[in-house]
């Protein structure tokens, strides 16, 4: 395999799954190529850096392709050096910061069918599409609720965390796709704009890839 000089993300501008590793690089300074895929209706693994998933984002390293963003983010931050001090999803031992995230990455998914089906022509008419938009609003409203409380029961020493970067990438995204207005959720909306001051959330702002 020849070697690359600096690892390559495989995805897209407008993507929150691809946003998360970028915002991941961006804190631990990793400065990685960005390789855009242009279509995501496409179903040749080659699109994707090799996913069978037919999925971004893909980070390519030296030591081979890393599949889904929390591969990508994790592998970036082994080769990263001073290590951050990070909390990842299995750090996350109560039931109360353990559901956030599962819940924050289950509305991402949620999101990410909505998307699709939309960008597919099929709109949100069927019966699932249905089923898809009152889950969303379930998680979002348990989200909401739980917000402050999982936030705060954050290690305090660490620098970032999967939890933050995973639920800032949901919230924003909702409002760029149109999928759901954030403003109602307070909480939510009050972490969104406290998170967006770090560089790593204004240098990876979502657009749509020309
Ligand atoms: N488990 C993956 C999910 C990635 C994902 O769903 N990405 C979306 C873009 S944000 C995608 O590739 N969608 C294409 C599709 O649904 O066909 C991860 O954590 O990275």
């Amino acid at each position: 395999m020849a070697v690359l000089e600096k690892p390559v993300i495989i995805g897209r501008s407008s993507s929150h799954f691809t946003r998360i590793a970028r915002i991941f690089a961006a804190e631990l300074r990793v400065d990685p190529s960005f390789q855009v895929v242009r279509d995501l209706l496409s179903t040749d693994p080659g699109d994707y850096g090799g996913n069978p998933a037919l999925r971004i984002p893909v980070l390519k390293t030296s030591r081979g392709v890393w599949f889904g963003a929390l591969n990508a983010s994790r592998e970036m931050w082994r080769q990263s050096s001073p290590r951050l001090r990070v909390v990842w999803p299995e750090d996350l031992d109560t039931p109360l910061l353990a559901n956030m995230q599962e819940l924050t990455l289950q509305a991402m998914a949620t999101e990410v069918t909505l998307v699709m089906e939309k960008m597919a022509g099929a709109g949100e008419g069927t019966t699932h599409a249905r089923k898809l938009r009152e889950s969303l609003l379930n998680m979002m409203a348990w989200l909401e609720e739980n917000a402050n409380a999982a936030l705060a029961a954050l290690p305090p020493e660490r620098d970032v965390s999967y939890l933050e970067v995973t639920l800032f990438c949901l919230v924003t995204h909702l409002e760029f796709r149109d999928v759901l207005p954030v403003q109602p959720y307070a909480a939510l909306n009050q972490f969104r704009q406290q998170f967006e001051q770090r560089p790593s959330a204004s240098e990876t702002r979502y657009r749509f890839d020309t």
